[in-house]
């Protein structure tokens, strides 16, 4: 079977744009693109960022106790750690987020008094974090319009006054981001609730949510099932939605090595990204000395965005007709009968599904051919053992849930889930997202949590689900959210409508944000509002007795590993979100039912108390003190689906009546755009201007389209353009003065970067199911202001 690579007229390669614009003027930001992902370009990109951080030395020795089993967890990502590690394992995004914590830089109180807030709103993200790391705890404030220090206890007393003025605890609102320890995670909601919400918006909602969402009702349980492992024993990886190379850097040694082994990698993602071509692996000396590098996949298809779930029931279709052609014939069945008899339920409604859905329809969604959709299946159907991974290109639109439940149907069909070699794997963003939803940073936690969480504490709880993301920025518009308190995050920046939340922000009578660096969330101030500086991953935290205090982390692969932090840390001030947490609590709801002193000084007790509540983390304080540390129980994985009827379900979900990318074809001029990453950021953390793998320098307002949509809205490379949102709400939302960058990008479809693009996401259209805000199909049309780089 030849290797396919989808480059039709519609989608030309853009292999030409390395030539474009290498001379070095200012404008000249299109430049050469790397060959391969990893190699010497991410050694020198790491070299540089370890010069910069100013302290080579201890961001060399930082690196080195990177997912070792006796160092901290790199905050890079959530992709797993191996087995049997023997050195540090290399990796650009982790150099960059472990070097972003370990600079030398710093915001004292004389930064904050030198600058106003109004001042300070007009610098860029990448200023802001630039300026290093904060150092105490500031309250702000409303007549200087400065931050000016404020002692702990000071700010806890008033954080707690202000809360409890509320009232109704339901106008409070309690986000958290994903690098949340478990401990922290597990204080801060007990406190969330005992203090009378259930009001968590979390990163998780823009997310993974919708793969949460699918795979309980797929599955039973809301994770992936694959461990690290299987990807060793894969016969055929289908990667979708996900960009590796520069998000998950670790998972591209795993893709080269399947495709070593034989294995079939197939992509499919409307962008031609670098590191799922190829890879040169820096922990390989020859190769770096050759100048080599090897293939991280072995079919790359580029469909239409929002067109996986068309393509996923393409290939049911096929599956379902060669399976009656085996049956006439005689030949060897295609379905894993067995499995599906054993374990599955809904097979004949899925049929059917396929049988109905046309091939027009899929061909016209997906912007695949009917033959190019059953090659895939046909590699899927020669091949025993299957896993599919995916991430935001697949979680970020409208029709999010029932494309993994199509994704997760498709693999039912031969069993590909709960064998060795063989699962489903939603890559996971931040490094401890995971972790966080396992502990109870949910709105709507299921029951048994809950129940156990009123038993272990002797009090009722609020059972009334809370505001996920979508719902606080509602409260936040009409007026209605009264306090937000944030756990990391850069809640203003992250979310859609950015600007509209930005205002409704400066109304707010509380704002409190636990940190390690500014961002424009910081900035966003109410009438009161605290930054609380905390340690982070990488740094010693001590406990009043001296006793270092390690905590806990669950990757992608349901692994829960311990991590101590072995820097110092940036300010004597700093304390850990665990004590953070405490402090507030305490001052908020008193110490009657928690002990909020003994529990933010001893991290044993804390997971103590999680594994009362939580019994799957067994003996939790001896487990995760073994090497590498343990697995939670995962049923799908063992086929234990702990759905209603215990089975699998086969999807029952029809494709969209119009993904945006018909709807667009609608109306001359309008376009779907997929907000992403560049190479060089950490979600609104900027690390700086280039995006090395697309040959894009120095330049982030830009905007990735077509050669062919170009000429059709008549705009050269680095014209001038507004971007223009088309929404319906009546809400006018426009990015004025980015750049067009000719990228290779089917037709009707763009691309640029968030937070920047935030702006044009209206946060009415989100995920069925998922409220998560398609960030990866927004519509919109172009005002050309200058029609080349003048
Ligand atoms: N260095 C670095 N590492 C990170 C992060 C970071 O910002 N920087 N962020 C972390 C977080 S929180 C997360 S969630 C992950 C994000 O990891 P990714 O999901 O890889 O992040 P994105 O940059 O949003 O990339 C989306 C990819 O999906 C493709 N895509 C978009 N729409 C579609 C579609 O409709 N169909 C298909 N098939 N593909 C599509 C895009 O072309 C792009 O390659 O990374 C984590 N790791
Ligand atoms: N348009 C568009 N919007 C998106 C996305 C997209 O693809 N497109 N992606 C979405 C996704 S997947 C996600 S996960 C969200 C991310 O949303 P968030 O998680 O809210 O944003 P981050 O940029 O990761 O947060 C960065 C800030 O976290 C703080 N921080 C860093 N480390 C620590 C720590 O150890 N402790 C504490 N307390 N604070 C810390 C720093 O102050 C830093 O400024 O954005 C979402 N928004
Ligand atoms: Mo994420």
């Amino acid at each position: 079977m030849a290797n396919r690579t989808v480059t039709d007229e519609t989608q030309p390669d853009n292999e030409g744009l390395s030539d474009e614009g290498t001379t070095a003027s200012g404008k000249d930001f299109v430049g050469k693109a790397s060959s391969a992902a990893g190699g010497w370009g991410a050694l020198k990109s790491v070299g540089k960022r370890i010069l910069k951080s100013g302290q080579p030395l201890t961001s060399v020795r930082t690196l080195l106790k990177a997912n070792q089993p006796h160092g901290f967890d790199c905050p890079g990502c959530a992709w797993g750690d191996p087995e049997h590690g023997s050195s540090f394992e290399f990796c650009e995004n982790g150099v960059k987020a472990v070097s972003w914590e370990a600079t030398k830089e710093r915001v004292t109180p004389d930064f904050f008094e030198n600058h106003t807030v109004s001042d300070l709103q007009q610098w860029s993200d990448y200023d802001l974090e630039h300026q290093g790391r904060l150092t105490q705890p500031m309250r702000y404030n409303l007549e200087t319009d400065k931050y000016e220090p404020v002692a702990w206890e000071d700010a806890f007393r008033e954080i707690g006054e202000e809360l409890n003025k509320l009232p109704d605890p339901n106008l409070a609102e309690f986000y958290t981001s994903g690098r949340t320890s478990n401990e922290a995670a597990f204080l801060y909601q007990m406190f969330i609730r005992l203090y009378g919400t259930n009001n968590m918006p979390d990163c998780s909602n823009m997310c993974h949510e919708a793969s949460g969402v699918a795979l309980t009702e797929a599955i039973g349980i809301g994770k992936g099932t694959v461990s690290l492992e299987d990807f060793d024993e894969c016969d055929a990886i289908f990667c979708v939605g996900q960009n590796p190379g520069t998000n998950h850097p670790r998972m591209l040694a795993e893709l080269r090595k399947a495709v070593e082994n034989g294995a079939k990698v197939v992509v499919f993602n409307p962008l031609k990204e670098k590191g799922l071509k190829r890879f040169a692996d820096p922990q390989e000396k020859l190769e770096m000395i050759r100048g080599g590098s090897e293939a991280t996949s072995t079919d790359y298809f580029c469909p239409r965005l929002g067109g996986d779930m068309a393509i996923f029931r393409g290939m049911g279709k096929i599956v379902f007709e060669a399976e009656d052609r085996a049956q006439r014939e005689g030949l060897p069945a295609i379905l894993d009968h067995t499995f599906i008899a054993d374990h599955a339920a809904g097979i004949d409604e899925y049929r059917e599904l396929c049988a109905q859905t046309s091939w027009e329809q899929i061909e016209d969604q997906s912007g695949l051919s009917r033959d190019d959709i059953a090659y895939c299946a046909d590699i899927y159907m020669k091949s025993e053992r299957v896993i599919a991974t995916w991430a935001m290109g697949i979680t970020q639109h409208r029709h999010s849930v029932p494309t993994i439940r199509e994704i997760a149907s498709f693999m039912l069909l031969r069993g590909n889930i709960g064998k060795p070699g063989a699962g489903l794997c939603p890559v996971r963003g931040h490094s401890n997202v995971q972790g966080d939803r396992t502990v109870g940073i949910n709105e709507k936690a299921p029951k048994p949590l809950l129940d156990a969480m009123e038993k272990e504490l002797g009090v009722p709880l609020p059972r009334e689900p809370g505001h996920n993301v979508l719902h606080t920025i509602g409260a936040m518009l009409e007026g209605s959210a009264k306090a937000f308190v944030a756990m990391g995050g850069n809640f203003a920046r992250a979310t859609p409508d950015s600007a509209l939340v930005a205002e409704a922000f400066s109304k707010m009578p509380l704002a409190v944000h636990v940190a390690t660096k500014l961002n424009h969330g910081h900035l966003m101030t109410g009438q009161k509002s605290f930054i609380l500086p905390c340690l982070g991953r990488t740094e010693i935290d001590k406990n009043s007795k001296g006793v270092a205090q390690m905590v806990t982390v669950e990757d992608s692969m349901s692994m829960v590993h311990g991590s101590g932090g072995i820097n110092l840390p940036a300010s004597k001030h700093l304390r850990s979100e665990v004590k953070i947490v405490a402090g507030i609590a305490k001052a908020t709801v008193g110490s009657a039912v928690v002990d909020w002193d003994a529990l933010g000084d001893d991290n044993d007790l804390i997971r103590d108390m999680i594994a009362r509540v939580l019994p799957i983390y067994g003996d939790f304080n001896a487990q995760v003190r073994k090497p590498r540390g343990f697995r939670l129980y995962n049923g799908a994985s063992h086929r234990d689906f702990k759905t209603p009827n215990s089975k699998a379900n086969f999807t029952t979900h029809d494709l969209p009546e119009q993904t945006e990318w018909q709807r667009s074809q609608n109306d001359d001029g309008v376009f779907v755009l997929q907000t992403f990453r560049s190479h060089d950021q950490y979600n609104t953390t900027v690390y700086g201007m280039d995006d090395r793998y697309r040959g894009v320098f120095g330049l982030r307002d830009i905007v990735f389209m077509n050669p062919k949509d170009m000429r059709r809205i008549g705009v050269k490379a680095r014209g001038l353009v507004d971007v223009v949102g088309v929404h319906d709400d009546g809400i006018e939302r426009v990015c004025k003065g980015f750049r067009v960058v000719p990228y290779d990008t089917p037709l009707g479809c763009v691309a640029g970067y968030y937070p920047e693009m935030n702006a044009l996401v209206p946060h009415g259209q989100f995920g069925t199911q998922s409220h998560t805000p398609a960030s990866k199909s927004v519509m919109v049309r172009f005002r050309v202001i200058a029609d080349d780089d003048a």
